[in-house]
């Protein structure tokens, strides 16, 4: 049953987001892969929101590029801890994305990434963090691979 839920803006997320998929697989993260527009797919973007929690789903990482809304908007509809990947897909690179999964205004957070493969990762990684609370061998594995990484420098 997965326990991530990755959400996209668009199909065209999808090469982007490859590295936070290798980086679940690597740690033997269940997850599912969505693709939600919360401004061409409000209505999909509310009920995946209200039911993920039921579904089992205990950690959302939600990936969008340009006015990168997703990650809010499914905040709004669920109390499980969201992770925003902004994607560098617009004009702007990124920055756009950036400022608008970084500032949420108080009250319903959004854990902000950086931008790019580096966030995607890292959406990954805080999602194993978070997890690994719970999960004994989600936090072995993620102990392994940072025991592993002071090895590479
Ligand atoms: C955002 O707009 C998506 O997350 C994507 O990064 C960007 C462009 O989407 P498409 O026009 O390619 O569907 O909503």
């Amino acid at each position: 049953m997965p326990l991530v839920g990755v959400v996209m803006g668009s199909k065209s997320d999808t090469e982007a987001m490859q590295p936070a998929l290798e980086v679940l697989k690597e740690l033997g993260i269940d997850y599912e892969v969505s693709v939600i527009s919360a401004h061409r797919t409000p209505e999909k973007a509310r009920q995946y929101g209200q039911s993920a929690g039921s579904r089992g789903i205990e950690v959302i990482i939600a990936a969008a590029g340009g006015a990168a809304h997703l990650p809010g908007v499914l905040a709004s509809w669920t109390t499980l801890p969201v992770i925003g990947v902004p994607l560098a897909s617009s004009e702007l690179k990124g920055v756009d994305a950036l400022y608008s999964i970084v500032q949420m205004p108080a009250g319903v957070p959004v854990a902000c990434m950086a931008v790019g493969t580096a966030g995607a990762k890292n959406a990954a990684f805080f999602a194993a963090e978070i997890l690994g609370l719970k999960y004994d061998k989600i936090r072995k594995a993620y102990e392994k691979y940072r025991t592993a990484l002071q090895g590479d420098s």
